[in-house]
């Protein structure tokens, strides 16, 4: 153990040089990096350096997982680079165009990154939904071939700040969270400030009450001896009252500030002056500096004795900046080391000009000894980190009854309500979840077939007394729908985490989470992080838009559409009808499934093989269905985006474009204008982001030579002549489907809801946005001139 100790500091002291040479390089060296210079990097690497070496190098095994603090990713690609998964090339180009990334990217860095950080709070919270996804997927049989394992975050202390993280703390409690370590990098430092005092109390409480254990480190092996000398214990008491912002002043300041500091405070001309003066400046410094979080021996101990499967948190205490120049100062988040500075580093190190890279240069050790320990480095020992898990067979259809008049919600219901009554390895991979709503959102009837998820069996208490009930809620481990509270980032924290069980755990989930359209704003950061890190899951969002009529504002959703057709990974669609949503349901079981890396299709020039996560807006709106056999090429146009309910004639002078729960608004306005307009088209749009990203993808294969290029869009407005106007109806931001006017170069007008709403029935609130029939024939009339539109009327 002592040796291994030994091994460890020459390796921690290597892995600390070529982080800081890294971000040095990358900063400095580089041709016109100048747009690079910038990040909190370097202080906040070195923070970390010791606790990563003890975990990477010795605490770890193969079947842990861990979120690193974002900046601390020059320390975590360093460690790849020893246990050689990281090479030189990506180092160099660090925060450069295919360099190793500014923060840890499952799906931008090559080293096997296990979660994605960046914007604070997300990857700690995502390693607790991990565990929770660990033991759903355990507790249902599947990968018990696998040694159970442990998901870590190094979490900054200001990232505690962080309000998901508190959310996420209370789920983990409910659900009887194990297997998680969250490891506080406890600098008193955030990126403008140093933290208030205190905060470790209010932390190991919070902690507690959540049922975490809480292990402190504090005190280095040097202080830890020092204390035991005559007149430790005084140096001790000033430790533990020294504000923060004084003690890092003084690490910032050094051996003599120290001296001066604590000569004037606690000198006493016996044991405590004895035990400074017998030190020089430099060894004071060593001692004040050596807090826990940067002494191996104390944080190897701690992780060594945390032995249990209960939740831990490790408050780490350590200095921003350890171990160089701007250690300590508050102004250090982005503080670069001068090359003046790193060369006296380099010095200090040991390292030859030329050398910088080179993995063993300046240690004591022999390069074999160290070469051999890395070897056997346990962490390192397992084969690929990323697992992978094979395709579920996705039924070719999806039975639905489709009543005469229903609304998509209700559809989404009844289709998973029959999907729950079959037990083939597709209904059983299906997992369910939803902040709150799982019975406004429909899910009720799955629930009641397939059970809530918990590890503990627990009965439902109304069934048992006989009390009838519409729902069940018998919890089990076998159940396959989580119920999480209120919280939307907990729902795409745990989608991300569900949506990466493939290659976390090697067995495969169907994640679908329920919620109400609005509400994505609230999870939006979380959102976007799960797809970032290419976690898949299907995400249904209902009720929506105005459409909701009497819920008034704070639930209608207007920029939502927007989101759909702008998020990177996630494609959405807004069916209006059943047998769609029965179609695109269908499609997005396979697409979240699809990881191949095919060109885009010369058919929509959408990317579908990649796959990606699935967005669908539904309504509440009961709406009169179309009775039609569905065609397989009416199906394929469902799902490339849309499709005409009905063909402009050769004389078209306008046509209506419409999404969603508007349907009957478009309908009523084709009939409306028919006897004064010739051959009025109506173009059913299912997916305003798949019909422009197959337009994008196909102007930009155009520009590059691929002159026939044409995407679905494209070819359905070929056959509108030019004179034709557009009349495109949401009930979302009218700019969802303005764009479509600049496919072909047709007059728009877009119409949609751009403000607030208030509480009104359908009739008036549609009215009152202009996404009625008379408005939708108000502007047809306007963009397509010609005699007077009889049936219009004028609008209030
Ligand atoms: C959601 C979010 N907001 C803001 C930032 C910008 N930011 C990056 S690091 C940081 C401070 C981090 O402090 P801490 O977690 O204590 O880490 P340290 O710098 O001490 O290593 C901030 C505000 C971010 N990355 N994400
Ligand atoms: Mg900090």
């Amino acid at each position: 153990m002592a040796d291994d100790v030994e091994t460890l500091r020459e390796l921690e002291k290597k892995i600390l040089w070529l982080a800081s040479w890294t971000i040095h390089n990358a900063n400095h060296l580089r041709e016109n990096s100048d747009g690079l210079k910038v990040g909190g990097h370097q202080a906040s690497s070195a923070s970390l350096a010791t606790i990563m070496t003890a975990l990477y190098l010795d605490v770890l095994r193969p079947q842990d997982r861990v979120a690193v603090k974002p900046h601390a990713s020059p320390i975590f690609h360093a460690i790849q680079y020893l246990l050689g998964k990281q090479t030189r090339e990506r180092l160099e180009t660090f925060r450069g165009y295919k360099g190793a990334q500014s923060y840890p990217s499952r799906t931008k860095d090559t080293d096997d990154v296990d979660f994605s950080t960046g914007s604070v709070g997300l990857g700690v919270a995502q390693t607790l939904f991990a565990s929770l996804v660990q033991d759903y997927v355990r507790a249902h049989g599947w990968g018990l071939s696998r040694p159970e394992g442990r998901m870590v975050a190094l979490v900054g202390d200001a990232e505690l700040d962080e309000g998901n993280i508190f959310e996420a703390l209370l789920e983990g409690w409910k659900q009887g969270l194990r297997n998680c370590w969250w490891i506080i990098d406890y600098n008193r430092q955030s990126l403008d400030a140093v933290v208030r005092e205190g905060l470790w109390e209010r932390y190991e409480q919070l902690f507690k009450n959540f049922g975490w254990d809480v292990v402190i480190v504090k005190y280095g092996s040097l202080q830890q001896a020092a204390f035991k000398e005559p007149g430790g214990e005084r140096l001790r008491q000033w430790i533990d009252k020294c504000p923060n912002q004084l003690y890092s002043a003084l690490v910032f300041a050094g051996g003599a500030a120290w001296r001066k500091r604590l000569n004037d405070e606690i000198g006493d001309q016996g044991d405590v002056s004895r035990l400074i003066e017998k030190r020089s400046d430099d060894a004071l410094a060593a001692l004040m500096n050596n807090l826990g979080g940067h002494d191996l021996p104390s944080v190897l101990e701690a992780f060594h004795a945390a032995t249990s499967d209960k939740p831990t948190c490790f408050i780490c205490y350590t200095v921003k900046g350890f171990g160089l120049p701007m250690a300590g100062h508050k102004d250090n988040h982005a503080g670069l080391m001068t090359p003046a500075q790193m060369e006296v580093f380099r010095q200090a190190m040991a390292v030859r000009p030329g050398h910088e890279w080179d993995k063993f240069e300046g240690l004591s050790l022999p390069a074999e000894k160290l070469q051999s320990f890395l070897d056997r480095v346990p962490f390192a020992a397992g084969k690929a980190r990323r697992l992978s898990a094979p395709a579920i067979d996705v039924p070719d259809n999806l039975a639905v009854t489709i009543q005469p008049t229903m609304a998509t919600q209700t559809g989404f219901g009844a289709l998973l309500n029959e999907i729950g009554r079959g037990d083939s390895a597709f209904a059983q991979r299906i997992v369910t979840t939803s902040p709150d709503v799982t019975v406004s959102t429909n899910l009720g009837p799955w629930v009641n077939r397939r059970g809530l998820f918990a590890r503990k069996a627990m009965a439902d208490t109304f069934k048992s007394e006989h009390i009838p009930s519409t729902f069940n809620w018998e919890f089990s481990p076998k159940g396959q729908h989580i119920e999480l509270g209120i919280a939307e980032n907990n729902l795409f924290i745990l989608l991300s985490a569900l949506g990466l069980s493939h290659s976390i755990n090697g067995e495969r989930l169907l994640p679908i989470g329920t919620l109400y359209d609005p509400f994505i704003a609230r999870g939006l950061d979380a959102l976007n992080y799960a797809c970032y890190q290419d976690a898949r899951f299907i995400l249904v969002a209902t009720p929506s838009g105005i459409t909701l009529a009497g819920e008034g504002g704070a639930h209608q959703s207007i920029a939502e559409p927007l989101i759909g057709l702008a998020q990177d990974g996630l494609a959405a669609f807004e069916p209006a009808y059943v047998d769609e949503l029965a179609v695109i349901l269908r499609w997005a079981f396979a697409y979240i499934q699809q990881d191949g890396d095919a060109a885009p299709s010369e058919r929509n020039w959408l990317r579908d093989e990649t796959g990606g996560s699935v967005y669908l807006r539904l309504s509440t709106r009961p709406v009169e269905q179309i009775e039609r056999t569905m065609t397989a090429e009416l199906a394929q146009q469902i799902v490339d985006g849309a499709y005409w309910l009905r063909k402009p004639g050769p004389n078209a002078q306008v046509m209506v474009a419409f999404t969603g729960a508007v349907a009957p608004e478009a309908i009523a306005a084709v009939g409306l204008m028919a006897e004064d307009r010739r051959d009025v088209g109506l173009l059913a749009v299912t997916s305003a982001d798949r019909l422009n990203a197959g337009w994008s993808a196909a102007q930009r294969a155009r520009e590059r030579g691929l002159v026939h290029a044409r995407s679905h869009i494209e070819r359905l407005l070929a056959e509108v002549p030019p004179h034709c106007g557009i009349v495109s109806v949401l009930d979302g931001h009218p700019a969802t489907l303005a764009w479509l006017g600049a496919v072909a170069g047709h007059r728009t007008r877009a119409l949609g809801v751009e403000h607030f709403g208030q509480t009104g029935s359908l009739a008036e609130l549609y009215r009152h946005y202009g996404i009625d029939a008379n408005a939708i024939v108000a502007a047809a009339q306007a963009i397509a001139p010609g005699r007077p539109i009889r049936h219009l009327k004028a609008l209030p």
